[in-house]
């Protein structure tokens, strides 16, 4: 390892010891900006690494609520509010059991550069808790929004921090937070993204994720002249980024064979069509059952335990969460002829998967840049919030895709080597890192 990022990493693991996956996160970027920022001295003078690896404001707080059986449960919400050196915090909250401080200022960080890559004004924030949405009754999850609500809304608004949602937060829980919200603050406002289209939602926000991740794999694959047309596609997960991913990969010609859940994956090896997604959609969305049904429905295998990455594709998707695809999946995806990974969840790759994909100098999309359609349309949402007036379909639609491009063309003016090869990684990095930096050091030592 370059011992400047050595030292710059024992300095960020003594301040946020245990902390793994935000340490992973931030050595990721600062292997990238490290030999820039000494190119580029001024970053270094006002210490800008340090300060962005630092979070603005970190909130913790209690969420005490009732069960349907009348007991007392406790589960510890959290806010991180990292950099609003570009306009508002902004970014999700998951609700998870295995949501801590490390993972969500590992979020909270990653979203600081995906912000900045949409090329709209939104600084950089991540929340959520350790309390699981499965298994629940829907007065169990309201009941829980409302008490989160309770202390969040006095951190949040249209102009200081707009949550979204993330892993285990949809449509359902934003109602039940915005509900709160209004009701606390007497306020009909723009607060969260991902709101039903009935009341300040905007079209499209739901499907922006997937279809934004399938528009960035379709941007890296013309840079070959290639295209999805006719592509296997592995997508892993089968909730909101997922199904979406899939359904737009169908739209443009490609076959999505793959869809997971934490118990395990399907393979159909006819392809997830139209009316087979609207099954993925009607057990994950509404009945809130696991993919080993699918395989039951339509009669395919079923892999107990395993994930999507040991079937042969020309594309793979990770869709679901963080360190889902290790060194040996990455070695074996490669092995299998895969050579397009764009990354619809927030770091699904471990450190080790990266270097395979960029050593085998396949088209290996980030997911700060892959992913970063949905948080652009939620600042779609916002602008839509501030005018009072909403966006068709199609004017949303078209907005994200000329995102997409954009971004999709900083990673190349960023992150193309010598050779030709476009290192995505320091693309998104870099081309994320500049405009934060440059305001930061606009707005002085704060
Ligand atoms: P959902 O809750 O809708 O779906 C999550 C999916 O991933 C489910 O299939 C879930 O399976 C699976 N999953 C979650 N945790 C694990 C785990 N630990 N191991 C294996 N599978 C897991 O979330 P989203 O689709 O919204 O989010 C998916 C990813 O995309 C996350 O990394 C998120 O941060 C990222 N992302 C989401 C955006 C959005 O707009 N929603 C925007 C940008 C990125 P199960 O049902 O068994 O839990
Ligand atoms: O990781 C992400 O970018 C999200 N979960 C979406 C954040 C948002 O504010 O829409």
């Amino acid at each position: 390892m370059d011992p400047r990022v050595q030292q710059f990493m024992a300095m960020i693991k003594a301040r946020n010891a245990g902390e793994n996956e935000f340490h992973q996160a931030v050595q990721e970027v600062a292997e990238s900006l490290i030999p820039f920022i000494e190119e580029n001295p001024k970053y270094k003078h006002a210490k800008i690494l340090e300060r962005i690896a630092e979070p603005e404001r970190t909130i913790i707080f209690r969420v005490p609520w009732l069960d349907d059986k009348g007991e007392v449960q406790i589960n510890r919400g959290f806010r991180i509010e990292m950099n609003s050196a570009i306009g508002p915090y902004k970014g999700g909250l998951r609700f998870h059991p295995t949501v801590n401080l490390g993972i969500l200022k590992f979020l909270a960080f990653e979203q600081v550069f995906k912000n900045s890559l949409t090329t709209l004004p939104m600084g950089g924030g991540k929340g959520g808790s350790d309390f699981d949405p499965k298994g629940k009754s829907d007065n169990e999850v309201m009941r829980f929004c409302q008490s989160f609500m309770t202390e969040l809304f006095r951190h949040i608004g249209a102009d200081t921090d707009v949550p979204a949602g993330d892993i285990g937060v949809g449509g359902r829980e934003i109602g039940f937070l915005f509900g709160q919200y209004k009701r606390l603050k007497n306020e009909f406002t723009g607060v969260l993204t991902g709101k039903g289209i009935e009341w300040g939602g905007s079209l499209i926000r739901p499907e922006a994720t997937g279809y934004g991740a399938t528009y960035f794999a379709q941007e890296m694959l013309s840079t070959r002249g290639d295209s999805i047309t006719g592509k296997t596609v592995c997508v892993s997960g089968s909730g909101n980024v997922s199904q979406y991913a899939t359904e737009k990969i169908t739209q443009l010609g490609g076959k999505v064979v793959t869809a997971s859940d934490s118990n395990g994956f399907i393979y159909d090896p006819k392809g997830i069509d139209s009316d087979k997604l609207k099954y993925i959609m009607d057990l994950k969305n509404v009945k809130r059952g696991r993919i080993k049904e699918y395989a039951e429905k339509f009669g395919v295998e079923y892999f107990e335990d395993k994930r999507p990455w040991i079937i042969k594709c020309d594309i793979a998707m990770p869709c679901a969460t963080q360190n889902e695809i290790n060194e040996e999946e990455a070695k074996l995806l490669v092995k299998n002829g895969c050579y397009v990974v764009s990354e619809g969840a927030n770091m699904p790759s471990t450190p080790e998967a990266v270097e395979v994909f960029l050593k085998a100098k396949i088209l290996y999309g980030p997911g700060k840049a892959a992913n970063a359609g949905g948080v652009a349309t939620s600042g779609l949402e916002m602008t839509q919030n501030s005018m009072r007036l909403p966006w068709s379909r199609e004017e949303v639609d078209n907005r994200l895709h000329t995102i997409m491009k954009n971004i999709h063309a900083t990673c190349v003016k960023f992150g193309t080597r010598e050779d030709g090869y476009i290192n995505y990684v320091d693309g998104a990095n870099i081309g994320g890192f500049v405009k934060v930096a440059n305001a930061m050091i606009a707005q002085g030592v704060v």
